[in-house]
């Protein structure tokens, strides 16, 4: 196997999944401060108003606010060349219409950049990941108004310019393909909760994305010629459930509309081929000014950043469409095993996501979340042995390699919270990832305390070989 040289190898994390001081520093609240804990089996609430005595995990998440020296000494530790975090836009600009950025919250960033920059790793910064000041999902239904385009590049200017020298790899959405469906409304599009939307409404505030994404490129680009503004989108694997031409086809409709309406558009500056069709389908044509297409055109991505989890089928018999997943839900595959979230463990599916979307843009790709959810055990001895998460990453890792060997340019990988941190889809605790235990359960109790898995151990030997030795 041959990983680039260079090739990035680290974690990845989330302010509001990871942070924790939500109202400290004069950071103000985020849509996702309003997100109450769940569990496997009951659901995530959105509140209008905080309730007294209701558990809600970004509130104080994992607590890197405080803990961002000892997080950072641990990835060192593990010989990071990379960390992904993301930055709290309501902790740069508390009042996000105001035209200046509270200075303590660029100073905590400012602090964990450089921290990061001693000890040789390289930040790679998401600059809205699932975050959109609550103030404006209140006031404009979040990324439905134009208005949202002009803010949201006033902080990314912000963030350029103060963190110049400091950042250089940035992210300008995670998982933007969250807003083809209704998943994302809230977290994504930042819509008002308590109101309903059409899919017009969807493809439009999702279109104000790809314009503000394209302009942040050209805006990025401008400040720092050396800055590397990636796309970041959910991989969405789908297998047709049987040989029927008609499942084929609906499994493509999955890829191509899961995954390569929003990749065209930020790596080809355009909306592909089939997105007529399927705005005509369904009813949903977003309003798109020429100007915008020029802005799209200008505005093309570096790199090509994913996440992947899992794989899933697709059938177009209506029956057969119930499993669990990430974002887009599918059938259980026969062959696969799953997570106990129900997500699919499919490493090879990655090397097939690798290379196919590798063919279609000829960019360099980086795997920026994959992991496992799993619930984990702290032993009276203080260990936490967690052979099932190596088990996971190794088969990983080796498609990875398989891919690269096949041709794929990949730049990096950086493995999902890397720190214990809440989840998101559940609000659970329960559900780590981690290669450092946090002590902290789903009723708020524990001391924040980190404690190294087994995990830990191997990654660090998997950093040291470039990927060679998985053993
Ligand atoms: C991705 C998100 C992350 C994350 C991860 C795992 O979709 O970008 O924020 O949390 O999924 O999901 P979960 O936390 O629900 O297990």
């Amino acid at each position: 196997m041959s990983f680039r040289k260079d090739f990035l190898w680290g974690g990845a994390t989330a302010a509001n999944q990871y942070e924790g001081a939500w109202k400290e520093d004069g950071k103000s609240e985020s849509l996702f401060d309003h997100l109450t804990g769940g569990s496997r089996t009951s659901p995530r609430r959105y509140t209008k108003e905080i309730e007294e005595g209701t558990w809600y995990p970004s509130h104080e998440a994992v607590d890197f606010y405080h803990h961002w020296q000892e997080d950072i000494d641990l990835m060192a530790e593990m010989g990071f060349t990379c960390f992904r975090l993301s930055v709290n836009w309501t902790r740069i600009y508390p009042d996000p219409e105001s035209d200046t950025p509270n200075p303590e919250g660029i100073a905590f960033y400012h602090r964990v950049f450089r921290a990061l920059r001693e000890k040789g790793i390289e930040p790679l910064v998401t600059i809205a990941h699932y975050d959109v000041p609550y103030i404006l999902t209140q006031k404009y239904n979040g990324w439905l108004s134009r208005r949202t385009i002009d803010l949201y590049l006033k902080y990314c200017e912000t963030l350029f310019t103060e963190f110049r020298g400091e950042v250089r790899l940035w992210i300008t959405f995670n998982e933007i393909n969250a807003g083809t469906f209704s998943f994302g409304d809230t977290l994504s599009l930042g819509f008002d909760p308590e109101k309903k939307f059409t899919q017009k409404d969807r493809l439009q505030a999702l279109h104000h994305q790809f314009v503000a994404s394209a302009k942040a490129v050209a805006l990025g680009h401008g400040i720092d010629p050396e800055n590397r503004i990636g796309c970041m989108i959910a991989g969405t694997v789908s297998y047709p459930y049987s040989p029927n031409p008609k499942d084929v086809l609906e499994a493509q409709k999955r890829m191509d509309i899961g995954n390569f309406y929003c990749g065209d558009v930020q790596v080809r500056g355009d909306y592909p081929a089939f997105a007529e069709a399927w705005w005509r389908e369904t009813g949903a044509a977003p309003d798109i000014t020429p100007e915008d297409r020029e802005i799209l055109k200008k505005g093309t991505v570096d790199y090509y950043s994913f996440s992947y989890y899992m794989s899933s089928c697709v059938s177009t018999d209506p029956e057969q469409m119930k499993s669990a997943g990430n974002l887009f839900g599918g059938i259980k595959n026969p062959y696969l095993a799953s997570s106990a979230w129900g997500w699919q463990i499919d490493p090879e599916g990655l090397r097939y996501y690798l290379k196919a979307v590798y063919d279609r843009y000829r960019i360099p790709l980086m795997i920026v979340e994959n992991g496992l959810g799993a619930e984990d055990t702290v032993t009276e001895d203080g260990s936490v042995h967690d052979d099932y998460r190596i088990d996971y990453l190794r088969a990983h890792i080796a498609e990875m390699g398989k891919a690269v060997d096949e041709g794929v340019d990949l730049m990096g990988y950086t493995m999902w919270g890397c720190i214990d941190l809440t989840s998101l889809s559940t609000g659970e605790m329960r559900k780590r990832y981690g290669f450092v235990y946090v002590d902290r359960d789903d009723d708020g109790r524990g001391s924040f305390a980190r404690i190294r898995k087994d995990s830990f151990a191997w990654y660090k030997k998997v950093i040291a070989s470039n990927g060679r030795d998985l053993a």
